[in-house]
C-alpha cells in the first residue's frame, strides 16, 4: 500500500531534508503534499521525480492525508497536529510541542519502536541533541544500567532554521572583509565564535534546550533513574551536533567494552583510531545518517565511568530522518490509523 503524506513546513530546513529522505529511502507515497506559510504558496518543491507545488497550511489540509510529517515551530504543531490527527492522519512532529504530554510517544526507533504501540495520532520526535545521545547510550543502559550523564554539546546552526544559516554565512563574509556585523537571529555574533545559549532560559537557570535533553532522556529510555546534566553550547558550524558525554554506569565497562557493543548497535558507527587521528567531526557527519562515536576512554576519576564523543547530523537523524524512520515502523507494525 502507498500512502499520502504532507510534510508542514517543507521550505525549511528540515522540511526540504524531509522531502530528500522521503526520495532516498523510498518511502511508499500515492501522494506527497507539501505545505507552508501563505508566504510560500506556490513556489515550487520536488520529490520522488515530481514537481510539487507548495500549499498554505490550512484547517483542510489534512483530509485524506494519512501520515503528516510536522516541522513548521512548535506553535504550527500545537494548533494543526490535533486537527490533522482528528481527520484520521498520523502525525510525526518534529517540535518540542508534544514531546513531554503523556499521551505521545517519544521516539527513537533504534532505542524505543515499542512505544509507537500506544500512539493516538500524534508520535513526537526529540530535540537532535537528545536523539544523537540516545542512539549512543541505549546499548550501554542495556548492558551496564547508567546512573547519571554528564553533557556538554557544540551544536550547528542549522539547528536553529534556514534563516541562521545564513546569518552565520553573511557574518563570515563581512567580517572577512573588513565589514562590521548584524546579530539578528542569535543574540550576538555566532561568527568565530560560541553562545553557551540555546533555546530560552529557564527560572532554574539552565536553556531550555538542555532541559531537553534532561527530561526527553528518561521518557524515551523509559527509565525516570537516570540523571542528566547538560550544557548546550551553539557553535560556528552548518550542519553536525557534537557531544561531549560522560556516564557513570552501575556495573563496570571497560572502553573495549563500550567499543564493542557500540560496534553491533544500530545506526552508530565507531570512529575511534586516535593513532590515526581518526575521530568524528560535523564536516563528516554532515549528510550522513549514522551517529559517529569516537574518543571512547575510561574516565579515571571515578569507578564505572565512561568518556565518548558522539556526532551526527543534526538536520538528518537529528530530524528529517528520525522522523521518516518513525512512520517506516509504523507502516511496519501496521500503526498508520488514528485510534
Ligand atoms: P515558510 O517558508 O512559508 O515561512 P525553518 O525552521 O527553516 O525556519 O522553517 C520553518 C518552516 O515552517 C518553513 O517551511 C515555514 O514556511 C514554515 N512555517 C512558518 N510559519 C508557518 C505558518 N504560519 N504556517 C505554515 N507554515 C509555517
Ligand atoms: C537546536 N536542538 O539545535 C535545536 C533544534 O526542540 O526541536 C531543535 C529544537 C527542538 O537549535
Amino acid at each position: 500500500k502507498n500512502f499520502v503524506v504532507a510534510v508542514c513546513g517543507a521550505t525549511g530546513a528540515v522540511g526540504q531534508e524531509m522531502l530528500k529522505v522521503l526520495e532516498q529511502r523510498n518511502f511508499p507515497c500515492s501522494e506527497i503534499i507539501p505545505l507552508a506559510s501563505a508566504r510560500s504558496a506556490g513556489k515550487k518543491v520536488s520529490c520522488q521525480g515530481q514537481e510539487l507545488t507548495v500549499r498554505e497550511l490550512t484547517k483542510d489540509s489534512f483530509k485524506g492525508v494519512d501520515i503528516a510529517l510536522f516541522s513548521a515551530g512548535g506553535a504550527i504543531s500545537k494548533e494543526f497536529a490535533p486537527i490533522a490527527a482528528a481527520s484520521g492522519c498520523v502525525v510525526v512532529d518534529n517540535s518540542a510541542a508534544w514531546r513531554m504530554d503523556d499521551e505521545c510517544p517519544l521516539v527513537v526507533p533504534e532505542v524505543n519502536p515499542h512505544d509507537l504501540d500506544w500512539h493516538k495520532g500524534i508520535i513526537a520526535n526529540p530535540n537532535c541533541s537528545t536523539i544523537q545521545m540516545m542512539v549512543a547510550l541505549k546499548p550501554i543502559h542495556d548492558e551496564a544500567r547508567i546512573k547519571r550523564v554528564v553533557v556538554s554539546t557544540y551544536q550547528a546552526v542549522s539547528g536553529t532554521g534556514q534563516k541562521a544559516i545564513e546569518e552565520l554565512e553573511n557574518q563570515v563574509r563581512r567580517l572577512m572583509s573588513g565589514q562590521p556585523v548584524v546579530a539578528d537571529v542569535y543574540a550576538h555574533q555566532i561568527a568565530f565564535n560560541c553562545l553557551p545559549h540555546i533555546d530560552v532560559f529557564q527560572p532554574n537557570g539552565y536553556t531550555k534546550e538542555e532541559m531537553k535533553m534532561v527530561n526527553e532522556t528518561t521518557k524515551i529510555m523509559g527509565d525516570p533513574t537516570i540523571k542528566v546534566t547538560a550544557t548546550c553550547v551553539r557553535v560556528p558550524v552548518f550542519y553536525g551536533h557534537s557531544e561531549s558525554v560522560n556516564i557513570e554506569t552501575e556495573q563496570k565497562l571497560s572502553a573495549d567494552d563500550v567499543r564493542s557493543l557500540l560496534a553491533k548497535a544500530p545506526g552508530i558507527i565507531i570512529e575511534d583510531y586516535p593513532e590515526k587521528l581518526a575521530y568524528p567531526m560535523p564536516i563528516n557527519a554532515a549528510g550522513e545518517d549514522a551517529t559517529y562515536v569516537g574518543r571512547i576512554r575510561e574516565d579515571e576519576t571515578i569507578d564505572n565511568g565512561i568518556n565518548m564523543w558522539i556526532v551526527s547530523d543534526n538536520i538528518r537523524k537529528g530530524a528529517a530522518l528520525n522522523t521518516v524512520q518513525i512512520a517506516e515502523v509504523l507502516i511496519e507494525r501496521d500503526l498508520v490509523r488514528v485510534p
